[in-house]
């Protein structure tokens, strides 16, 4: 297959670039485009030029596999200041995900046409990387340092309307009509009109400049320790002392260094694990069975969040509840989260509407019999699912997959409750259900490659990340966080306390510290965890009972105003409580415990060797196939730094800088 196509029709001349999947800027294609438009220089009937993709979708950036290796000639802004210097006009026929160097080339042509679903951005920073192929330069130049800043600094991509409206595109097609027809009447207009100035010719417009220093004291805080949002900002400010071409320079030098450095590694590596971690040996070649119809069992928290994401997804979705009351207030809570989709113009009104006729509630099992996966979310009792899995199996195809949401419970003892065990298993959500991109496909010791491809198609297209993994109690994510939750609890009992904790781990990258997350959490959960563990716990293992006695003196956490910390009100922020302080102290002398200081260092290398332990662990018991699915495990799901690329990832780096 040709990677890039010249043709010419009439005066015009058709570039097409076709390497799938995503048309990625590959050393192919740099090399295809620029021979392209060598020919085309020899032939002066050319009076306009069209750059198009076959496939899904337009450039969609660099081919990050070759970031790796010795960047090899021509290099794209090579390219792209060819394009620019072409003696006639380039049109950019835009469609599907213009990204990073596929928007830099786009800025390259003189004009830029796109299908009106088309999304445009730069998201190098969320790996770690600035555009570094003129596009903080360019960029600018054409829409204004303000939003050129916010395009470049947060990652995040625009529609084709607002492009529009930021003058980063100069027309939307109809979304009927052939993408490179309209760009061929396109080019036949602009065709007779003097070429615009290329961009990096250009003057900035803005008169004036923003404020740097705060702007940049902003970004830095919602980076969390992140440095290319930052570089980001600094490189597109330090144009204004420097020409286009110096610009364009200091541009490609912070991209090399970003693009060695530790945090681009370490997110290129999370970005690449998290298309990798479901591709297993034992799925590949097998056809899931196609799914049209859900039933979730039950309408609480998690069942409503899953039906949303279900019904999101375009599945009819039928809903069991107990009774009529629990079956309203379930469709009163799937309402409410579709409800927040269309605050967040993610769906429109109408969309609200027909996804809402596509939820069905029932109080019979019966209704359950179309359904090709059913997935209980009913209450953490295994008897409780037992009787669930039992009423379900009664009614459904015996093919049908029947799917636990449990996040701690015996998958492969449910499974043995009914007929045909290999259909079963587990599809660990994490809360909201219809938000949180992780999802632990939890593989029962009989589940067929069938099952199993099936549960991983279902979970793309509920658009999750899913993450293969074995049964065992708590999985991947929450057996790791048991592990250091009972370290940082050994911590407290010897000298440290939650906000010492908290400090070294927010200042690490965590959002949020073990002990506040647990009172947002709530702290009874783990207290009924540890009194469901009780009976097996190892009475030689240290134990300790503080968190007990928090839940005794009804302490739950932010929903009671007290837990680990004192809550003024419902919204203020975690305070150290000295009635928390003395308990601790307390405990540790009535074990005789000396208590000593611990430094944040000490503290956060004790939380990451924990981590790497039970990884160690999970790996050697085959609970997870690879130690990129912990690392994606703890990144998607328990706040693990994402520019840190996760504990595994870590344990193949230099020690941890706290
Ligand atoms: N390089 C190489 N492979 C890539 C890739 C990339 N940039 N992006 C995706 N893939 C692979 C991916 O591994 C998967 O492979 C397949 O494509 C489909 O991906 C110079 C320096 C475009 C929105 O950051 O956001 O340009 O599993 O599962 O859900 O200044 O991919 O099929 O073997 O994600 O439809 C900037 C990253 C790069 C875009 C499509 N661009 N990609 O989503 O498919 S840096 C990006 C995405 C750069 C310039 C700078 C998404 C997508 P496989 P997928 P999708």
């Amino acid at each position: 297959m040709t990677t890039v196509t010249l043709e010419f029709a009439d005066n015009l001349a058709i570039i097409d670039i076709n390497n799938p999947p995503i048309n990625a800027t590959s050393h192919a294609v740099r090399s295809g485009v620029m021979d392209a438009l060598a020919s085309i220089r020899q032939n002066p009937a050319v009076t306009a030029i069209i750059l198009c993709c076959t496939g899904t979708t337009f450039i969609a950036g660099a081919d990050i596999s070759e970031f790796n290796q010795p960047a090899r000639a021509p290099l794209l802004p090579d390219v792209i200041i060819a394009l620019e210097d072409m003696p006639v006009p380039v049109i950019a026929a835009l469609h599907g995900t213009v990204l990073g160097g596929g928007l830099e080339v786009a800025l390259g042509c003189h004009y830029r046409i796109a299908h009106p679903a088309t999304r445009l951005g730069f998201p190098e920073v969320n790996l770690g990387l600035i555009p570094g192929a003129g596009g903080t330069v360019r960029t600018p130049r054409l829409i204004g340092v303000e939003n050129a800043i916010s395009l470049i600094s947060n990652g995040k991509p625009i529609t084709a309307s607002i492009a529009l409206d930021w003058g980063l595109i100069d027309h939307i097609t109809k979304s009927d009509t052939n993408l490179q027809q309209a760009a061929i009447e396109y080019a036949r207009k602009v065709a007779t009109q003097p070429c615009p100035t290329p961009l990096a010719k250009r003057n900035i417009p803005d008169t004036k400049q923003p404020d740097w220093d705060s702007l940049i004291a902003k970004t830095a805080q919602k980076a969390r320790g992140a440095t290319a949002p930052i570089i980001a900002v600094e490189t597109i400010r330090d144009q204004f002392a420097l020409s286009a071409d110096q610009a364009l320079a200091n541009e490609r030098q912070q991209f090399v260094t970003l693009r060695e450095g530790e945090q681009s590694q370490a997110l290129r590596h999370i970005f690449m694990a998290e298309r990798n971690v479901a591709k297993l040996p034992t799925t590949q070649g097998v056809t899931p069975t196609p799914i049209k119809t859900i039933g979730i069992v039950g309408g609480g928290l998690m069942g409503a969040g899953i039906a949303t994401a279900c019904l999101l997804a375009g599945y009819q979705t039928i809903m069991i509840e107990r009774d009529e009351a629990a079956l309203a207030k379930g469709r009163e809570n799937v309402a409410s989260h579709l409800q927040g989709s269309l605050k967040r113009g993610i769906i429109s009104q109408e969309r609200n509407d027909q996804l809402l006729s596509q939820l069905h509630g029932n109080t019979d099992y019966a209704a359950l019999a179309p359904a090709e996966l059913v997935i209980e979310a009913v209450f953490e009792d295994l008897e409780v699912k037992k009787s669930v899995f039992d009423a379900v199996a009664r009614v459904v195809d015996s093919t049908a997959i029947i799917a636990s949401n449990t996040s701690y419970l015996d998958i492969n003892a449910l499974a043995h409750s009914i007929s045909n065990p290999e259909r079963v298993i587990g599809l660990h959500f994490f809360s909201p259900a219809h938000i949180m991109k992780l999802l632990e496909v939890v593989c029962t010791d009989g589940a067929n490659p069938q099952t199993l491809a099936t549960a991983l198609a279902f979970a793309r297209k509920l658009g999750k990340i899913a993450v293969p993994t074995g049964v065992c109690d708590g999985f991947i994510g929450n057996r790791i966080m048991s592990a250091y939750r009972k370290q940082c609890e050994y911590m407290i009992e010897d000298g440290a306390y939650p906000e010492q904790i908290d400090a070294a781990m927010t200042d690490f990258g965590f959002p949020m510290g073990l002990f506040a997350m647990q009172d947002m959490a709530g702290l009874e959960i783990s207290w009924k965890t540890r009194q469901r563990q009780a009976a097996t716990r190892d009475p030689n293992e240290r134990y300790v009972a503080l968190g007990d006695y928090l839940c005794e003196q009804g302490r739950f956490g932010r929903k009671t105003g007290l837990g680990w910390f004192r809550y003024d009100t419902a919204k203020s922020a975690p305070q150290p409580d000295p009635d928390v302080k003395r308990l601790i102290e307390q405990e540790s002398a009535r074990k005789g415990i000396k208590r000593r200081d611990f430094s944040p260092s000490e503290i956060i290398q004790t939380i990451l060797a924990t981590m790497q332990q039970e990884g160690d662990k999970i790996l050697n018991e085959g609970v997870a196939h690879t130690a990129d699915a912990i690392d994606v495990v703890m990144i998607n799901g328990y706040g693990f730094p994402r520019w840190r690329g996760g504990p595994m990832f870590m344990k193949t780096k230099s020690p941890v800088s706290s």
